[in-house]
């Protein structure tokens, strides 16, 4: 029997929609909590292959998910290409910045990435030995517009100002970043997928913030690059995008990219994703609020239902339109999954 997720990803209309949930190996879960304590703190975590294949196990355990994510973090590559990366308590990450031509030619080569990332590649291959046979692997990395924005700024920001003023001010050098960047995701994301992640997710977190033309140019001309050079070393590998808060953006995307999925956040209705993106063809992947997650109750099943009705005459899989939060009730995944489930 061919995985549920991969099913979906083919084109297939499935009468119970696969389902995984972003972030779904998170502080919302005790269990993480006391992984993370043991790991120290999360970079730790994130490269201790056993404890990194651990936490992402602990929500298959509890949920039996389609699929599994890697956990890592989409900061690991900035740092392997030479960025210092620390994450302040209560805030989020930090990192240096670069402003110039010169930060830009002071990175490592693509070449150069993978002794820093080896443990995620281990963790890779722990996992692709332990998941449940009918769970579906998906490794991933950030796309180069959303990993540029935290390596000019430094930070994570609402409004990504530094990103658009480098972009703005000095195009070479931006463009050579996100050439640098774009090249070292397709080195890390195809040594995933050699160490046995059988699906990669593509996270745009910040396309939204890229309007016109620049939104062709650094959300869709990368993902379509990187999506061309992993199939042609990759053949029939599946490809997610998930170009967050694009809008009209996502109408053509999957066209226009090659990706086999694309996943919808929660500002567009599952009614106008539907008829704008799946057209009862195209694979998409959300895009229930959140913030269901946390307030549970039958306004949880119907907002679930409402998903899954929606998007019944395509292909989906079934997803939160944005990571789910730490205040998250882990009883309420349970509801949200027995609904999906008809159970
Ligand atoms: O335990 C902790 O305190 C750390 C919280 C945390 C976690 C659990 C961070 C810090 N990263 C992660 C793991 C992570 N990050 C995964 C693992 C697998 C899973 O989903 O279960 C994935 C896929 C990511 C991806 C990621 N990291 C994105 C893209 C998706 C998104 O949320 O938009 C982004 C933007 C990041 C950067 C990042 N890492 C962590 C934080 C708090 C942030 C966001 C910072 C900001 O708001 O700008």
């Amino acid at each position: 029997m061919t995985k549920t997720m991969l099913r979906a990803l083919r084109g297939e209309t499935l009468p119970t929609p696969p389902i995984w949930l972003m972030r779904q190996a998170g502080r919302y879960l005790p269990e993480y909590r006391a992984t993370r304590a043991e790991a120290g703190d999360f970079l730790s975590l994130c490269y201790n292959p056993e404890l990194a294949a651990e936490v992402t196990l602990q929500p298959i355990r509890r949920y039996g998910f389609d699929a599994a994510i890697l956990f890592a973090d989409i900061l690991l590559l900035p740092q392997a290409l030479g960025a210092d990366l620390w994450f302040e308590t209560g805030e989020g990450p930090r990192m240096s910045t670069i402003t110039d031509m010169a930060g830009v030619e002071a990175l490592k080569g693509k070449d150069e990435i993978h002794d820093k990332l080896a443990p995620v590649y281990e963790t890779c291959r722990i996992l692709a030995r332990e998941l449940p046979a009918e769970t579906t692997f998906i490794g991933f990395a950030g796309m180069p517009w959303t990993v540029a924005t935290y390596m000019i700024a430094g930070r994570g920001s609402k409004d990504q100002a530094a990103a658009h003023k480098l972009k703005d001010t000095d195009r070479a050098a931006f463009v050579a970043l996100m050439d640098r960047i774009t090249d070292a995701t397709i080195e890390y994301l195809s040594k995933q997928v050699e160490a046995g992640c059988e699906v990669v997710k593509l996270f745009d977190s910040w396309a939204g913030s890229l309007k016109g033309q620049d939104f062709e140019d650094f959300a869709v001309e990368p993902a379509r690059k990187i999506i061309a050079e992993l199939k042609a070393r990759h053949p029939g590998l599946p490809i997610i995008a998930f170009p967050r808060e694009a809008g009209e953006g996502y109408i053509g995307f999957a066209e226009k990219t090659g990706a086999d999925c694309v996943a919808i956040d929660n500002s567009v209705s599952p009614e106008w994703a539907a008829e704008n993106v799946q057209k009862g063809k195209t694979c998409v992947q959300g895009n229930l609020d959140p913030k269901y997650m946390v307030t549970g109750g039958d306004e949880l099943v119907q907002a679930t239902k409402g998903v899954v009705e929606a998007f019944k005459n395509g292909p989906h899989i079934f997803n939160l339109g944005h990571g789910i939060t730490p205040e998250a009730d882990p009883e309420n995944v349970t509801l949200l999954v027995n609904t999906i489930r008809g159970k």
